[in-house]
């Protein structure tokens, strides 16, 4: 044990915080790392796959991955620089098909292949997502299309999609997270609302039918306030989404970048976890807008994970990683989004709860806010270091280094 991280401890327990148990409990906490930040979310079923349905990268950073070999590559080195434990996330379009166009009505478990294998060597489990976006018969609508066709193509990919969760849930011993979204919206106001959203209903029940173990998949439902061309309509809304995931027993997942801008996800938490059994958050930065940025440390991600430690939901809250930004090194954007994840979650574990808690209670807001706002100069770092090192990574600013190098001798060649 150093001695900055002694003289930390000391501080925190002055607080009645143990920072032991902190780096425990952090240790434990799973971040789901996507695979789509390291190729621009283009997937592999073609190598001109464009992007389309209201989401979109900019900038053209050199060294994406571009094939399935270097995404894995690029994926383990990023995680050889976090502490704790990963999952990979997977969309549907990273299929490997050895060449073959295989429709997004097709895919099977055996197109994953590759990606259980990888991740059972590595010890890190799989999380996936039906890709209903980037694809011709992805205009405007999907499962919400009026076209019956439209919406059974989809309905067959997200079925389909499910069968091949539960497979790598069934293989790596628990379960495989699969999040449910689509594009489905429009650039104008829609006459009729009520109809788009009647048919994105019965088609996720469709999608839905068929009952898998829970020790296998959780399905998962994700809102979203707008997207690019998409900025009247979206028939898969806050209210759709609750509603839904209430009703029909599944999980719900937050995005931090599909609300309005002032709006607080974190408030959410625990508004939410009195009606639905578990969540799915997407870590992820918008400024101004859902521009999935990077996530860094700040107010937004710390209190979202502020609430989720508060209610003491670990067990009930998966966490992911959603942004995608091809303006800087992609392998650091993983490092820098993991870790400010992990920043807030640490930070979340090291506040003074029953202090702050007594002072709440005591009736007196006065006292609260200033133990609150004292907390902000405590040794964070100190806590944050040690924890890197006794998990065997690079701490503070140490892995920039490593991932120039990989830049300039790996990605960089590409
Ligand atoms: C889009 C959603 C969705 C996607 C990924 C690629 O706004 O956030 O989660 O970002 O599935
Ligand atoms: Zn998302």
């Amino acid at each position: 044990m150093n001695g900055i991280y002694e003289a930390a401890r000391a501080k925190y327990a002055e607080y009645g915080v143990d920072t032991d148990a902190a780096i425990e409990r952090l240790k434990k906490t799973e971040i789901s790392l996507h695979c789509w930040q390291g190729d621009d979310v283009r997937g592999f079923e073609s190598p001109d796959a464009v992007l389309s349905g209201g989401i979109m990268t900019t900038g053209n950073h050199p060294g994406r991955a571009r094939n399935a070999d270097e995404l894995r590559a690029d994926m383990a080195f990023a995680m050889s620089l976090l502490p704790g434990r990963q999952r990979v996330n997977l969309h549907a379009i990273y299929l490997e098909s050895g060449g073959k166009k295989i429709g997004r009505d097709e895919i099977s478990s055996e197109h994953f292949e590759n990606w259980m294998r990888w991740a059972g060597e590595l010890g890190v489990n799989l999380d996936f997502n039906t890709s209903m976006f980037s694809h011709p018969k992805a205009n405007g609508y999907t499962l919400a299309s009026y076209d019956k066709g439209i919406r059974d193509f989809w309905i067959e990919h997200g079925k389909r999609c499910r069968t091949i969760a539960a497979e790598m849930g069934r293989r790596q011993g628990g379960p495989c997270v699969i999040n449910h979204w689509m594009i489905d919206g429009s650039k104008e106001p829609p006459v009729d609302r009520a109809r788009r959203r009647a048919l994105f209903v019965e088609s996720m029940d469709e999608i839905i039918s068929e009952k898998m173990p829970e020790s296998q998949i959780l399905d998962s439902i994700e809102s979203k306030l707008f997207g690019i061309g998409m900025e009247s309509f979206t028939a898969g809304s806050a209210e759709l989404c609750l509603g839904y995931a209430m009703s029909r027993k599944i999980m719900l997942t937050y995005d931090m970048g599909h609300f309005h801008p002032t709006e607080s996800v974190a408030d959410k938490i625990s508004s939410a976890l009195l009606f639905v059994g578990k969540l799915l958050v997407h870590t992820s930065r918008g400024v101004r807008w859902d521009s999935d940025h990077v996530v860094v440390k700040g107010d937004d991600v710390d209190l979202l994970m502020q609430e989720i430690v508060r209610a003491n939901a670990l067990d009930r809250v998966y966490i992911a990683l959603d942004f995608f930004d091809a303006s800087i090194d992609r392998i650091a954007a993983w490092v820098i989004g993991a870790r400010a994840t992990q920043k807030a979650l640490l930070t979340a574990m090291l506040e003074p709860y029953a202090m702050l808690l007594e002072e709440e209670m005591s009736g007196d807001t006065t006292w609260r806010l200033a133990l609150a706002d004292e907390q902000k100069c405590m040794p964070f770092g100190a806590v944050w270091d040690y924890f890197c090192e006794t998990e065997g990574v690079p701490p503070g600013s140490r892995w920039i280094e490593s991932v120039k190098s990989y830049g300039k001798n790996v990605t960089g060649k590409r």
